[in-house]
Parts: C-alpha cells; structure tokens; sequence
C-alpha cells in the first residue's frame, strides 16, 4: 500500500503541465504531419506597392488566406527606439504578434542588435572582439545586460486580452555560420557563441518567459559535417526547432544541391535529436523567375520533414514573397493550392 501510495506521489509530482513552448511544439508537429506552413516576414505592415493599410497582406492579396506563420524582428529595441530597424513601430508590431495569434497563426521573431562595442549595426563585423566584450568581465557587458532586459521588457507584454503568454518561435543569433553579423563565425570562437547564446537564453529564461520556443538557425552551408555543426549548436537542452535560413544568391543549380545537402543533414540531425525542423528564412529576391516556388522550391521542401517555410520581408526595393502585381503571382497561387501547404485557414479551423 505504501509503495503504490509512492507511486502515486512521484507519478504526480512528474506531471508537469506542459509549458507554452512545450504545447507550441506539440502543435507543430502534429502540423507538420499534413505538411508545411508558409511564412512571411513583416507581413501585416507593408508590401510590393502599399504600406500601413488595415488588415494588407500581400500574401493574402494573391491567394486570399493569411500566412499561417508571421515573423517580426526587434533590432532596435536595445537601445529603446520606438521603431526596429525596418521602421516599424514596436507597438504596431505587438499589435500585430496578438492580432495573428488571436487568429490561430503562430509567430516567430528575431533580432538584429546592433553592434554593442561600435554603436553600428548588426552587419558592423570591422572589430572581432565584439561577442567578447558583452560576456562577464567584457567592457560592454553592464549594456548588453540593459539591452537584453529591454528585449525581454518587450515578449513579457506579448499577452493575450485574458492575460495568456502568446507562444512565440524564439530565433535569436541567426545565420552564424556567416560572418555578417557581429555574433558570425569569424567574429568569435565557439566558447565565446556559447556563451552569448546562454547569456541571452538564461536572462529571458530568468525573466520566467516560459513561451518561448528557441530555434536555432544557421546559414545555408552546402558542406554540414556533425563535428561543424555541432562546434556552435548550443545543446539539445537549449534549442527546440532547427532551422536554416537558405536564400538562392548564386546559380539554381548551386542552390539545389547546397539545399539538399543540409536539408539530408538537418532532418537525420533532428530526427535522432527529437528537433523540429524549419526553413526559418528563404527565398529568391525581388523573384526574377515566374517558376520558382513550384519549380525549384517546392519540390525540395516535399522532401524534408520541414515545419514551415518563411519569405523575408516583402519592401519596395527587396522582397522575397508574392503579390497580385508580380508576375510569380500565379505560381505562388499552385503552391497555396497544393495540398501539403498550410495557410492560416489550414491551420486554424
Ligand atoms: C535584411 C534586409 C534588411 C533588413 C533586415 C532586417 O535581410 O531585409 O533590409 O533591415 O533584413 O529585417
């Protein structure tokens, strides 16, 4: 009687409710057994030809559903501006991360800090010794503390009208492997990347921010060994999604076989790992190519247990999704028809 009593006790005290992150993982894989969802960067605010109207999209403009995954990005917010660094207000922005959760679509965001040590930019990389310096002991590192409180000022308020956390695919220090931004792989060791990732991690953990699911999101490599990928992957008890941000810059044929490569490699890593797999940011820019989405994407996509793939921003001078006004308009619309592609309709009915 005593045992099974026991029993009982350590059975219960083992059931921890799921947190938020946990139950938007759940959800993604239980989703991505119907297929992939389609994202867009920055999707309610602006477009190809219009920017701050009500309730715009140029993805719904073409094929009349909203992206299932939206994404927003906080540079700027460390040094307390109003606007992140693509202008956007960062009371719009948290009107918008409510506004598409409250309509069953799921968010991610990502943060493109400035330089710490130089006051530049994300893509200031002049001096190496950048990452060092907002560690303990680094001379910037009372300011990054401030900075990465202001981050998590900004995801405590990501609440819904009853007061619920709004769970959000956390994708910080993307594209690592590069050596554009100032946390990139030239920039700092792999002690010193660890170290940032922890940092950050720990101080949002700390801040009790229990909906976010971290995703770790290197480049498109072409050459992934296990013993490179993990010198920088920051454990399996740190990260929850693996993605990789691929963009066709180069040649098709050298974006096909650099894709398949890391998607074959991506996929058994996160399989064996338990990971959830992503393509966090893709796309062609300013799409030259009327086919692309149906003819060179899609068919890699199919062949990976991916979750979602996500177009960066679509802007006047750059933009990677579709609208009514360009001539890929009509093969994105295939790719909304096609049956293993999920929009927010898909997602949330
Ligand atoms: C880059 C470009 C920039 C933009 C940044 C953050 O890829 O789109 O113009 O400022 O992302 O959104």
């Amino acid at each position: 009687m005593g045992i099974v009593m026991m029993m009982v006790a350590c059975s219960k005290t083992e059931e921890k409710p799921k947190t938020i992150a946990q139950q938007l993982a759940d959800r993604l894989l239980t989703l991505q057994q119907r297929g992939y969802m389609m994202g867009h960067q920055d999707d309610p605010f602006y477009g190809v030809t219009w920017e701050y109207q009500p309730d715009s999209s140029d993805v719904k403009n073409v094929c009349g559903d909203y992206p299932a995954v939206m994404g927003f990005d906080l540079g700027g917010i460390e040094v307390g501006d109003a606007k992140n660094l693509d202008s956007v207000p960062f009371t719009r922005i948290h009107d918008e991360i409510i506004a598409h959760h409250e309509r069953g679509g799921i968010i991610t965001i990502s943060w493109h800090p400035r330089n710490p040590l130089t006051g530049g930019t994300a893509w200031d990389v002049a001096d190496t010794t950048v990452v060092a310096s907002v560690l303990p002991g680094g001379s910037e590192f009372e300011k990054f503390q401030t900075w990465m409180k202001r981050v998590g000022d900004f995801l405590v308020t990501l609440k819904t009208k009853e007061g619920n956390p709004v769970p959000v695919i956390f994708r910080p220090w993307h594209e690592n492997n590069g050596s554009w931004f100032w946390w990139g792989q030239k920039l700092c060791t792999d002690n010193e990347f660890h170290g940032l990732w922890c940092l950050l991690q720990d101080e949002l953990n700390g801040r009790g921010l229990t909906n976010l699911l971290w995703s770790y999101s290197p480049n498109l490599d072409g050459g992934w060994t296990e013993e490179r990928f993990l010198a920088r992957y920051p454990g399996n008890e740190r990260v929850t999604l693996i993605g990789e941000d691929a963009y066709q810059w180069g040649t098709e044929e050298e974006f096909k076989t650099a894709l398949t490569a890391d998607l074959a490699f991506l996929s058994d890593f996160a399989q064996k790992n338990g990971k959830l797999l992503a393509m966090t940011e893709c796309g062609l820019k300013n799409m030259p190519d009327s086919t692309w989405w149906t003819r060179v994407l899609k068919p890699i996509m199919d062949k990976y247990p991916i979750c979602y793939f996500h177009l960066w921003r679509n802007y006047k001078e750059e933009f990677f999704g579709p609208a009514p006004s360009l001539p890929c308009a009509a093969d994105f619309k295939k790719l909304y028809e096609a049956e293993n592609t999920l929009f927010l309709k898909d997602i949330s009915e």
